[in-house]
């Protein structure tokens, strides 16, 4: 059976070799480069955990704890993380994955639309999300979690600092987070991973008694348990899922970016099929110009796919799309072609009744090249068997720790 990296890697090699021919434009320079970036990152068993939350939540002593080592800065104070800091972890031998983890500053404190910007990218970035609270759920953690949500992307909820709650008062804000009427339905692992020292009294032999703080060990033997078992089950389907939905914006970029820089050929050329239709039809015999429509819509519709080098496949889905496919306005079209050719030879008959069709039919053709980019692209998007593919990842049952990113509740429920 294909794993889905190697669907990944041939969806994605096809992409590269289909966008290879415009390589040289300077405009393209940055998709491409993306492109290739991405091509390495499928290669490269390289997986990435990004942690976001509040300032003060735990988020750098989580990731600390999880390798076992302090090479992130914690503190009480805001703005201990003023940056994105990425370290790698080997978890452990047998575990053929690297991890990079990503620490973030807390979300509160994201100030600017760049910084904002800067957490979205880590955010997409990532092939799983920890979201770090230490304590019940506040407005904006909500608003926060529903936000990262929109990106289909796993995300495990991670509830620090449990050292300081009673078994009773974890149970209750696990049922708070867990209550259906939030809709998040996340998977919650409890963790504390720099508990608060705690007074050790030692009596030693000679009948003194000396008091000291000492920190417990910290407890995160649930959340890496959680992440050992991820790699080891779901990491290729949740990279290949990461990689292809990155490759699905890249690919719209391109094209959007492909109507700009044929927009002048996009106009001339419509304005010229519009013209040979009205013509063809207007001087065409009855019979031979129904049979010229089609062929003539087909011949302009094939004419944007080649120039825009849209990869096969676009204009049969384009074309055959139950919902917002190109048949609807194509027949609305042929109707009114119809429609004009018998008013015409009833109003005016002899030669005056190819002219009013023709008219018609020109006219027509080139009102439809206002739809047509925005559905071709739409189409185009997909090609490759990028859609396809995203939807079987998405819609199968590889991934256990898959979110849907619908049926979110409307409305804050906090
Ligand atoms: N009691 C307790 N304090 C913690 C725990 N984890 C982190 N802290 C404290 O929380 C504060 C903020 O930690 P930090 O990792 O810098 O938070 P960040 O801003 O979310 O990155 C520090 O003073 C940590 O010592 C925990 O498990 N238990
Ligand atoms: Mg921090």
């Amino acid at each position: 059976m294909i794993t889905p990296l190697a669907q990944a890697e041939t969806v994605l090699n096809h992409c590269w070799e289909h966008w290879q021919a415009v390589a040289n434009r300077a405009d393209l320079k940055p998709e491409l480069r993306s492109l290739s970036e991405l091509r390495k990152r499928l290669g490269s068993r390289l997986f990435s955990i990004a942690v976001f939350g509040l300032v003060n939540r735990g988020k750098s002593a989580v990731l600390n704890a999880l390798t076992g080592e302090t090479r992130l800065k914690v503190g009480p104070l805001n703005g201990v993380t003023q940056q994105p800091q990425s370290m790698l972890w080997r978890p452990e031998s047998g575990i053929p994955w690297r991890v990079r983890l990503i620490d973030t500053p807390g979300l509160n404190e994201v100030e600017g639309e760049a910084r904002e910007q800067l957490a979205w990218d880590v955010a997409r970035s990532a092939d799983l999300i920890l979201f770090v609270i230490a304590a019940d759920l506040t407005q904006l953690e909500y608003q926060a979690l529903l936000e990262l949500r929109t990106l289909h992307k796993p995300i495990l909820l991670v509830l620090n600092k449990c050292d300081l709650y009673s078994a009773e008062d974890l149970e209750a804000i696990r049922a708070q987070i867990s209550r259906p009427q939030l809709g998040l339905g996340l998977e919650i692992l409890t963790v504390a991973a720099c508990p608060k020292p705690v007074k050790v009294r030692t009596h030693w032999p000679d009948g003194r008694i000396t008091t000291d703080w000492e920190r417990p060990a910290p407890q995160m033997d649930a959340l890496r348990g959680r992440i050992l078992q991820i790699l080891q089950t779901e990491a290729g389907s949740l990279l290949a899922l990461n990689v292809l939905k990155r490759l699905d914006r890249l690919q719209a970029q391109i094209l959007r970016k492909q109507w700009q820089h044929h927009a002048g050929f996009v106009d001339r050329w419509s304005k010229a099929c519009s013209l040979a239709k009205g013509l063809g039809i207007g001087l065409a015999p009855l019979g031979l110009d129904l049979l010229l429509a089609p062929l003539l819509d087909g011949l302009w519709l094939l004419g944007l796919c080649l120039r825009l080098r849209l990869p096969w496949g676009t204009l049969r889905g384009a074309l055959g799309s139950r919902q917002e496919g190109l048949w609807r306005p194509l027949v609305v079209n042929s109707a009114l072609l119809l429609l004009a050719e018998g008013l015409g030879s009833w109003l005016w008959g002899g030669w005056g009744s190819g002219l009013f069709p023709g008219l018609v039919a020109g006219v027509s053709l080139y009102r439809l090249g206002d739809l047509a980019p925005q559905v071709l692209t739409q189409f185009a998007t997909g090609g490759f068997g990028l859609a396809a593919s995203l939807n079987a990842l998405i819609g199968g049952d590889k991934l256990a720790t898959k979110q849907s990113a619908t049926a979110l509740p409307v409305g804050s429920p906090l």
